[in-house]
């Protein structure tokens, strides 16, 4: 337990630049560095409400593979799950949080499409045809989130003034909490470490 709390947080410093930004990346050790990616950095909570997008986020089954990897939500919104191989494949979920769905099997082309509406769901997705695809849709209160790219970068633009909660998920490992305050014009920049 000892050498956990040395690798925690690494840096949070104000920039001048950019208004209600927050800015950072990911850093994992040596062995973990595939999980740089697809890491969802997101505000807890924002006061207000917020509608899910009118254009429904999409996960597309291609190569054998779910893209994205990683999907945050807004809760309400519907998710609309594309195969574009050309082999049948399916999509469902074991979590109850997203309602335990299956939705068949279906071909090249076609779309179907799932809705989640329970707030704080972290829920995976699988093929049954292809035990190894596997994705996740993590539902949120607020759009203020951003998904890591390769190299655990990530910027979440446009976030009110204020004091948050900036949380991180990641599918294997966790990383600190931080308490942050976005400044009325600057930037945020803030790095995370992820431990087990
Ligand atoms: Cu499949």
């Amino acid at each position: 337990m000892k050498y956990m709390t040395t690798l925690l947080i690494i840096n949070f410093i104000i920039i001048s630049t950019g208004i209600g930004q927050i800015t950072g990346k990911i850093e994992t050790d040596a062995g973990k560095i595939k999980y740089k990616a697809n890491t969802v950095v997101y505000i807890e909570h924002i006061n207000g409400e917020f509608s899910p997008p009118e254009k429904n986020p999409v996960i597309n089954q291609i190569g054998l593979k779910f893209v994205p990897h990683t999907l945050p939500v807004l809760k309400g919104s519907t998710v609309d799950f594309l195969n574009s191989d050309n082999v049948l494949h399916n999509v469902f979920s074991p979590d109850k949080c997203a309602n335990k769905f299956n939705l068949g099997n279906w071909p090249r082309g076609e779309v179907r499409s799932h809705k989640y509406d329970n707030f704080g769901c972290e829920s995976v997705l699988l093929c049954n045809v292809h035990p190894e695809m596997e994705a996740y849709v993590i539902v949120l209160q607020n759009p203020y989130f951003a998904v890591t790219d390769k190299e655990g970068n990530f910027n979440i633009e446009n976030v009110p003034p204020g004091d948050y909660t900036l949380k991180v998920w990641n599918e294997k490992l966790k990383a600190k909490v931080e308490q942050i305050t976005i400044p009325e014009s600057g930037t945020i920049q803030i790095n995370f470490k992820l431990i087990k």
